[in-house]
């Protein structure tokens, strides 16, 4: 039942006819929609896909066992779920918190329902059965639902506005909103009951009402909602879902009709116009996300150079080595180009989540190596240092580097159980289950495998249907068996990623290079008979085999810790390298090097060792060598950068002296 609702939501059949020309919302709704449109890459969804290596799965577990019952249990202690009860008139009191902390509960019900798409818990279930009639108690008679309002409307506290859509540059009522329609969609998809998405459809139907050429022509000061209506879109097939979501895009940068919000909220030109990455990192992010959402689902391709453009501007110019993004804390947001600062990065946790986002949907568009290569080093690096290895203890900003004094993350040095603005910690629980749904795309008869983790995955390439596993134990080794359980189609093709890595490239561009630029070897095996593959757009391809149960693919990447250096005009990186090993960026922390970090310096010829501790934080590899001291030499020891933080807080850095 789940897997046949998921596969008519891929198999949506959208009229679209493109329109270079379009740009303007009051143009998008004359678009008559006429053939069927969607990325030609469709992702496998994370419930055919069941993860069980030793790096991702407990993870997974952790997620659902800790984090996820501990959001919840912060959203109870700090109001955010007796707002909702209040709005409703079924508890008395006052609104409690930050008037987007609805958002919060939004967003983990979303991340429960995704557990839930892949074990069933029927306590999980009655809590959130309990939890959505609360929200949907809080639900005015016309769709409306912002608690901030609702509970105390001719007194809001700060954040409501005046009257309903006052306000939109800087309160939430549509980003609270777009965060209900993705988590309703989940719910719905994980359940098939319609109590959540019932009460965000009568919601969108009221933006829609409210919002659109000749009506309200403001946009969200903070987006999100272009995602959540391209998710309404797909479950309900409603076009005007995904118009409204055009509009959105449309309008931004349009002064017909609202006062440009400017740069932060990337409301200064037309989105199609625009070329570089500016403002508040998470909204640019989902926006751009939402943007090729609706780009790929209604066929234009006006967004396409403000797209590339602005993806190389921040690939280029503006991301940090772990996929950090947003480098200045005055505004969460994209500083100038190269300037990136480590001690001060801010590089939110949600940036880093959204750049993910937004780079899936890049390659779904494209099947380009690229974007999945930045999308591995966010997610072993900048996405996963914002969760302990406990799973209760998270990074709102993620430096690079800091004394062991600084109280860099929101008032504390060191991981934090929560925070008054809690958006990371709850976006890292709706992540962490989707994992599993990144793996694998297919195209035609084409598979793509994207990341390598050990699972079981049931693909379907035409009308056939096939299980296929692999082994590994990346990303450790680069050894990687790919088995195939079932019959499949003979013509199936494999597309495999070769890591940015170990094509030399930390990423496109030359804000990143390796100091040693020979490219690691590979081999690839099909049923043990070593094959020399082609490649297309970074994919070796596999293909030509009449594939039968049994038959296997052994790939064999060649994993050495690189040294990294920056771009000259990186001012804080100038005469300091980083270590890398496969996608893992390394960091070194004064609990392991006693001298401290801050004055050690290691050689530019010296090299290092790799080893995997099973004895440290639950296992993990370690890089060892020796560095120096005021002229003495010591030994030295890296960890992975996500695993920082969980020992005695002391300096740590990524970027290291050389002499
Ligand atoms: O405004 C909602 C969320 O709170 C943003 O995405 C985060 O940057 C934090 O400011
Ligand atoms: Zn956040």
């Amino acid at each position: 039942m789940k897997r046949l609702i998921f596969l008519s939501v891929i198999l949506l059949c959208v009229s679209c006819e493109s329109d270079k020309s379009e740009k303007r919302g009051d143009e998008v709704m004359d678009t008559n929609f006429s053939e069927t449109m969607d990325y030609p890459i469709q992702p496998v969804p994370f419930t055919s896909v069941r993860v069980d290596d030793d790096f991702w799965a407990p993870r997974i577990k952790t997620n659902k066992d800790v984090t996820l019952p501990y959001n919840f249990q912060k959203s109870d202690e700090t109001g955010r779920l007796r707002n909702f009860a209040i709005a409703g008139g079924l508890e008395e009191g006052e609104f409690e918190g930050i008037f987007f902390n609805d958002s919060d509960v939004f967003k983990i019900i979303e991340g429960a329902s995704y557990t839930l798409q892949v074990e069933d818990d029927p306590e999980l279930k009655m809590y959130l059965d309990d939890l959505i009639a609360k929200i949907a108690a809080a639900q005015e008679d016309d769709g409306y639902l912002y608690t901030n309002r609702t509970i105390n409307p001719e007194k809001a506290a700060d954040g409501a506005g005046e009257e309903r859509w006052t306000n939109l540059a800087v309160y939430h009522e549509l980003y609270n909103v777009g965060h209900m329609y993705e988590a309703a969609v989940a719910h719905y998809l994980a359940t098939g009951e319609r109590t959540f998405l019932d009460v965000a459809l009568k919601n969108a139907d009221l933006v829609n009402e409210v919002f659109g050429p000749g009506k309200n022509m403001g946009v969200p000061g903070h987006q999100e909602i272009e995602m959540g209506l391209v998710k309404l879109y797909r479950v309900t097939r409603d076009l005007k879902y995904l118009k409204l979501a055009k509009f959105f895009v449309d309008q931004r940068g349009n002064d017909e009709g609202h006062d440009l919000f400017g740069e932060y909220c990337q409301d200064h030109e037309l989105f199609a116009e625009q070329e570089e990455a500016v403002g508040h990192a998470v909204r640019a992010c989902y926006f751009y996300s939402g943007a090729t959402d609706v780009a790929a689902l209604t066929g234009t391709s006006a967004y396409d150079s403000a797209l590339q453009n602005i993806w190389e501007d921040i690939v280029y110019r503006k991301i940090y080595l772990t996929g950090g993004i947003g480098a200045e804390p005055r505004h969460e947001g994209f500083g100038p180009a190269y300037e990136l600062p480590n001690a001060t990065a801010y590089t939110e946790t949600c940036a880093a989540i959204a750049l993910m986002f937004w780079n899936h949907r890049m390659f779904l568009r494209s099947g380009e190596v690229k974007y999945m290569d930045v999308f591995e080093r966010i997610l072993y690096n900048g996405f996963l240092a914002g969760i302990s290895f406990e799973g209760n203890t998270f990074f709102y900003p993620n430096p690079l580097e800091t004394d062991g004094v600084a109280t860099f993350n929101q008032g504390v040095c060191g991981r934090s159980p929560w925070f008054d603005c809690s958006c990371c910690p709850v976006n890292v629980v709706r992540v962490i289950p989707s994992i599993p749904g990144y793996i694998y795309a297919a195209k035609d008869n084409s598979v793509y495998v994207n990341l390598y983790m050990s699972n079981e995955a049931d693909l379907e390439v035409g009308e056939t249907k096939f299980r296929i596993s692999q082994h590994t134990s990346y990303p450790w080794n680069g050894d990687i068996k790919i088995i195939i359980e079932s019959d499949i189609p003979e013509e199936t093709s494999f597309l495999l990623r070769i890591p940015g890595w170990l094509r030399n490239e930390v990423m496109t561009g030359d804000l990143y290079s390796y100091i040693d630029d020979a490219a690691l070897s590979y081999s690839v095996s099909v049923n043990d008979k070593k094959v020399d593959p082609e490649i297309e757009k970074g994919y070796l391809i596999i293909s030509g085999h009449s594939w039968k149960k049994g038959d296997q693919i052994d790939l064999g990447f060649d994993m050495k810790v690189r040294k990294v250096v920056s771009n000259d005009k990186v001012e804080a990186n100038l005469n300091k390298i980083a270590l890398e090993r496969g996608p893992i960026v390394f960091c070194a922390e004064e609990v392991d090097n006693q001298m401290g970090v801050a004055d050690l310096s290691l050689q530019e010829e010296a090299s290092f060792v790799f080893d995997y501790d099973s004895n440290l934080l639950g296992g993990l590899g370690t890089i060892r060598g020796n560095s120096f001291v005021n002229n003495k030499e010591e030994s030295f020891k890296a960890i992975p950068y996500y695993a920082w933080a969980h020992r005695n807080m002391g300096e740590m850095a990524v970027w290291l002296s050389v002499d």
